[in-house]
């Protein structure tokens, strides 16, 4: 379980909330005086404190080194996309393909796999947990989401970024897109890239060339595959059936932090 779902934030937050609010409506006629400042302001302050103690914000998933990479990383969910346009930029290695950056931004971009090898870098060794049980470690590069998103300018709606990938997946009606979506907390964090290397060679098909999302602190089918398009979005509610990913439109956990 995440902070983020710990019931006890929310308590600790709410009860600093509302002594503060007790205090500004039975108070008002006090507020000049410095004791009462010095009060409000060791409430605030101590909210702040809790937030940021108790937030998910910047904190990095644990990292490992070379001696601990998984020997074999599995390959798990689709190993390919059957999807026409995807199988004739496969057959030329991807050099005519180029990554959509779409929805609420002012500079919608179209990037070339040598132009994102050329924006900054992360390279991180990671551990990927299958909510089927199994891990793997792995090392993986890429280009940081978060000045992709500075170059794209996210309009002030924006509140989440929507990954479109290449994939079906079986549904009750019939095949259905492969897609993951993330808050701006997640898009602007460090170990958040499109990481187009895996374990130090371009990242094969099976995991999900050209480039696939590695978002560290969740589970392994937020690691999307096979991304082709980004879409910065208000709300999922309109996308796929309207739970922010192919996942959790069959039920399981937005979110699924680990
Ligand atoms: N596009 C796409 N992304 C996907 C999947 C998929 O089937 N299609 N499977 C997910 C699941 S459940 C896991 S565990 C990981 C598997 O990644 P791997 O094949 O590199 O191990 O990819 C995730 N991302
Ligand atoms: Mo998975």
């Amino acid at each position: 379980m995440t902070v983020e779902h710990d019931p006890t934030r929310r308590r600790l937050l709410k009860g600093g909330t509302a002594a503060a609010a007790l205090m500004l409506s039975g108070c008002d006629r006090l507020s000049e005086s410095d004791w009462f400042r010095q009060i409000l302001e060791s409430v605030e302050g101590l909210n702040l404190r809790i937030q940021r103690a108790l937030g998910r914000g910047k904190e990095l998933a644990p990292e490992y080194t070379a001696a601990d990479l998984s020997p074999l990383f599995k390959v798990n969910g689709n190993d390919d996309a059957e999807d026409d346009r995807y199988q004739k930029h496969a057959d030329t290695q991807f050099a005519d393909w180029k990554l959509e950056v779409g929805g609420l931004v002012e500079q919608p971009l179209q990037l070339s796999l040598a132009e994102l090898r050329a924006l900054p870098a992360r390279t991180q060794i990671t551990r990927h947990d299958c909510v089927e049980g199994w891990s793997c470690i792995g090392k993986w590069t890429g280009a940081r989401l978060a000045p992709i998103l500075q170059q794209a300018r996210l309009k002030p709606e924006a509140r989440y970024i929507v990954f479109h990938c290449a994939d079906t997946m079986p549904s009750w009606k019939g095949p259905q897109p492969y897609y993951e979506s993330i808050d701006l907390d997640d898009a602007f964090h460090e170990q958040t890239i499109l990481a187009y290397d895996m374990n130090d060679q371009p990242l094969p098909i099976a995991h999900g060339a050209p480039i696939r999302l590695r978002a560290e602190r969740h589970l392994g089918y937020k690691q999307a595959k096979f991304v082709m398009k980004l879409e910065a979005v208000t709300s999922f509610r309109n996308i796929g059936d309207g739970k922010g990913s192919y996942w959790a439109d069959q039920g399981y956990s937005w979110y699924a932090g680990i």
